[in-house]
């Protein structure tokens, strides 16, 4: 915070601090916790120092600072630089970690752990590195699966497995969601909500979309399976399995990431807002929701949820409403917002 600024700026080995803290966090990027965790612990002891600290010798004979550290120190006074830091910025580890990143399903740890291994290009984990199916599918495509996805392209690409939908059984119900329905004019993925009336669990769709994918695939349109119908299955826990992750193709067109979404009906406004979007404007219908008593989730919304001493679920508490997206909005006590007013 502030407070914690002004003390810095008051601290006479501020500059030193301020350079050791770069280096901490180039570290800390590249998952290199134990040489992060000896800046984090030297830095720590020269805030608490009320004199500058300009030699080796009176840095290393400070609690927490070794030899090197201690020479580092020296070398920013008398440089006012750090020769490490230029080098750790060279290195485009930075622009590594982007390119890295860029890999569908890849976070900043496997990312940095790639670079700690010294990977640098996308070639160089093709052949060296140890990659799960989802990653090699994710560096074979990667310019495919960065490229977004134009409007009239997902409108396109809607159509055809609507009319493949219809065929296998009209009574379903078939809706894009995602930054699609917000308006976007280019989206990453298709996010596609199926659902059918009368339907009071996802479990009753899973026949539909099993054969749904199925022909799909069958007919070439879909290309790669991410998530599979049936993976987020645990027994007893999850109930029948609601989504399928993957990619289709339109040729001469890119691949692209496309996802089903199973809903009941019963569940459809719940459903609606939230595979709508975008994240951040969920995240404040659900903060609303709980600053008023009440629990808004995928499912529905529901009366305030029962907490026991431990602050333990006791119950779902009470659905209040999950089928009507304008009646969830009514119950929360919130003005109706259309879905391309859901930017945040
Ligand atoms: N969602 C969420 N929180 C997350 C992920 C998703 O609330 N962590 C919800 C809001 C999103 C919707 O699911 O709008 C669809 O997720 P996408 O990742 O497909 O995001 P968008 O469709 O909004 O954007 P994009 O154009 O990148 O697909
Ligand atoms: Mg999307
Ligand atoms: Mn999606």
């Amino acid at each position: 915070g502030t407070k914690e600024k002004s003390a810095n700026a008051a601290n006479p080995n501020a500059k030193t601090i301020e350079i050791l803290q770069r280096m901490c966090d180039y570290y800390n990027r590249i998952n290199d916790t134990w040489r992060a965790m000896a800046y984090r612990k030297g830095i720590a002891t020269l805030r608490r120092q009320t004199t500058k600290i300009t030699t080796e010798d009176e840095a290393y004979r400070l609690p927490n600072i070794g030899r090197r550290l201690a020479a580092k120190i020296e070398e920013i006074v008398s440089t006012n630089r750090l020769r490490r830091l230029e080098y750790a910025h060279d290195e485009p580890v930075d622009q590594i970690l982007e390119l890295f990143l860029g890999i569908y399903g890849v976070g900043t740890s496997r990312a940095s752990k790639w670079i700690a291994q010294g990977h640098r290009t996308l070639d160089d984990l093709r052949r060296k590195a140890d990659l799960t199916p989802h990653q090699r599918l994710g560096i074979d495509h990667y310019a495919d699966l960065n490229t977004r996805i134009p409007r009239a392209e997902v409108a396109a690409l809607f159509e055809y497995v609507c009319r493949e939908a219809a065929q296998l059984d009209d009574s379903v119900d078939l809706l894009v969601g995602g930054s699609y329905r917000r308006g976007a004019e280019s989206s990453g993925d298709i996010d596609i909500i199926v659902t059918r009336k009368g339907t009071t669990s996802s479990g009753e769709l899973v026949p539909f979309l099993e054969e749904l994918v199925d022909v799909l695939t069958r007919k070439g349109f879909l290309v790669a399976t991410l998530a599979a119908l049936h993976a987020q299955r645990r027994p007893g826990k999850d109930g029948p399995g609601g989504k399928w992750h993957g990619c289709c193709q339109q040729n001469p067109n890119p691949w692209r990431r496309i996802d089903f979404l199973l809903v009941p009906e019963s569940e459809y406004g719940a459903a609606l807002i939230y595979f709508t979007g975008n994240d951040i404007f969920n995240r404040s219908m659900r903060l609303l929701a709980s600053k008023r008593g009440m629990r808004l989730n995928q499912k529905g919304l529901y009366k305030d949820v029962m907490q026991g001493r431990n602050r333990e679920k006791i119950t779902e508490g009470e659905l209040l409403e999950g089928r009507d997206e304008r009646r969830i909005f009514e119950v929360l006590g919130v003005k109706w917002r259309e879905p391309w007013e859901r930017w945040c």
